[in-house]
């Protein structure tokens, strides 16, 4: 025997002879007769099963079968308007599997009890949906990157390198040396540029956060992208239509899934290029005319990217932040040398950043200046100097929070949503 998915099932035509097997979501039963939805990866389906229509033993395994049980169920589709979907199965043979002790998941539990218990929380609808659309974001950007001639490249997690400042790494022993969890593969990709042009990985980067907020995990997805020969203007295209592709993408796969776990979708399909442009120095007005106290080089922190991006329906980026804000490799605007030509892109409705970029200091003094100010030892990274040794070009590049932007994309209060097994500065368990 065959068996088919609950969405499948779905689709047969009345009548229709089918097999399915999956998880028990809920059941009830009276008398003679018992209401089971079964569950799979592809959605829900309604069981009847009846006294008589099937052998006696099957017709009590189905009876005392308890939530989350495996089984196996064969029998006929019949039209059923009170069912989901509009459709039944009715039983003819029943098989359970996999018996389950009482699920420790109920209705209305309190958040710590379902991280505790995260391994099989995950069977929930919502977090089968969530999973579903971040692989459908993933598999947009995928198709876009490869199609835009970027080459999926495969950077090291362990490095000595501190790419985003030394406060938020995660120091491990390297056999007889220190080494870190990888924050970023920027550094890596700049070295790939010289060979591919075009490059991007999607890798688990990681940050000692200590801080405890919606939108920070200590290990997260990070999508990033590196091209030879762009300026921070042509960065800026690319992100922009790769958010697109990623956002539309959902939309055309994974609607079903968006609207089980958000009300309003629409806003979504206005998220097309050009997204908003704004410079750090025309934010900084902005608050001042509107009253709040801001002073020229202070980085906008969760508060400020709120209310600049409260009332807007497109993505925004902020551009030339000071250089105070920003990491040591950022290039200088030549156009405004206190700034770097850089930007953040922040998703509206108040979420905030969901990628930060740059173009690419090339002189190599400069670099090492800043280094120097910076007390950063040379050392570790002298082969990333070599990359302004030997043949440099203008480059631009920029990280994506892939977990950002499910958040997002599905209305999650919390980011640790948006991943099947959260670590965050008080959980690695499951
Ligand atoms: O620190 S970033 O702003 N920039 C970089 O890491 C660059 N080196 C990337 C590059 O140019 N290749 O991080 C990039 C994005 C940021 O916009 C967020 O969307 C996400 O990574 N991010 C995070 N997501 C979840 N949790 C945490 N803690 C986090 N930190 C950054």
């Amino acid at each position: 025997m065959t068996f088919s998915s609950a969405k499948q099932v779905l689709d047969a035509p009345s009548g229709q002879e089918v097999a399915v097997r999956g998880w028990i979501y809920r059941a009830r039963s009276s008398g003679a007769i018992v209401f089971a939805v079964l569950r799979d990866g592809s959605g829900i389906v309604q069981v009847t099963v009846k006294k008589g229509g099937l052998p006696d033993a099957e017709f009590e395994a189905a009876r005392s079968a308890s939530i989350e049980s495996s089984v196996e169920v064969r029998g006929a589709m019949h039209e059923d308007k009170r069912a989901p979907g509009g459709k039944e199965l009715r039983a003819a043979s029943f098989r359970v599997v996999g018996p389950a002790q009482t699920f420790p998941i109920t209705e209305h539990q309190s958040e710590e009890l379902l991280l505790d218990h995260r391994h099989l929380w995950i069977r929930s609808r919502e977090q089968n949906a969530v999973m579903k659309v971040k692989a459908a974001a993933l598999r947009g950007a995928r198709e876009w990157l490869e199609e835009s001639g970027f080459t999926e490249v495969t950077p090291p997690i362990l490095t000595t390198n501190a790419c985003e400042g030394g406060t938020t790494l995660f120091k491990l022993k390297y056999f007889d040396r220190d080494a870190y969890l990888s924050q970023s593969a920027q550094m890596y990709l700049e070295a790939l540029i010289f060979s591919l042009g075009r490059v991007y990985s999607v890798t688990p980067s990681f940050r000692a956060e200590k801080s405890r907020t919606p939108r920070h995990l200590t290990e997260y997805w990070h999508l990033e992208a590196e091209a030879a020969w762009a300026d921070n203007r042509k960065n800026m295209e690319v992100q922009e239509q790769l958010v697109t592709a990623m956002v539309q993408n959902v939309l055309s796969e994974r609607k079903e899934e968006l609207l089980l776990l958000r009300k309003d979708i629409e806003p979504l399909r206005d998220i097309r290029p050009p997204f908003k442009r704004m410079t750090y120095s025309q934010a900084v007005d902005r608050f001042r005319t509107q009253g709040h106290e801001m002073s020229w080089g202070c980085d906008l922190g969760a508060p400020e990217e709120r209310a600049l991006t409260a009332e807007e329906t497109v993505p925004l980026f902020v551009t030339n932040y000071p250089r105070e804000c920003k990491a040591f490799y950022m290039k200088e605007d030549p156009e405004d040398p206190r700034t770097y030509a850089c930007a953040d892109l922040l998703a509206p409705g108040g979420f905030g950043e969901i990628i930060g970029g740059s173009e690419r200091e090339t002189d190599l003094r400069k670099l090492v200046s800043r280094m120097q100010a910076q007390g950063i030892a040379m050392g570790p990274y002298e082969w990333y100097l070599d990359l302004r040794r030997y043949g440099s070009v203008p480059h631009s590049g920029f990280g994506l929070g892939v977990e950002r932007v499910v958040k997002f994309v599905c209305g999650l209060e919390h980011i640790r949503d948006a991943v099947p097994f959260p670590r965050t500065v008080s959980r690695v368990y499951p």
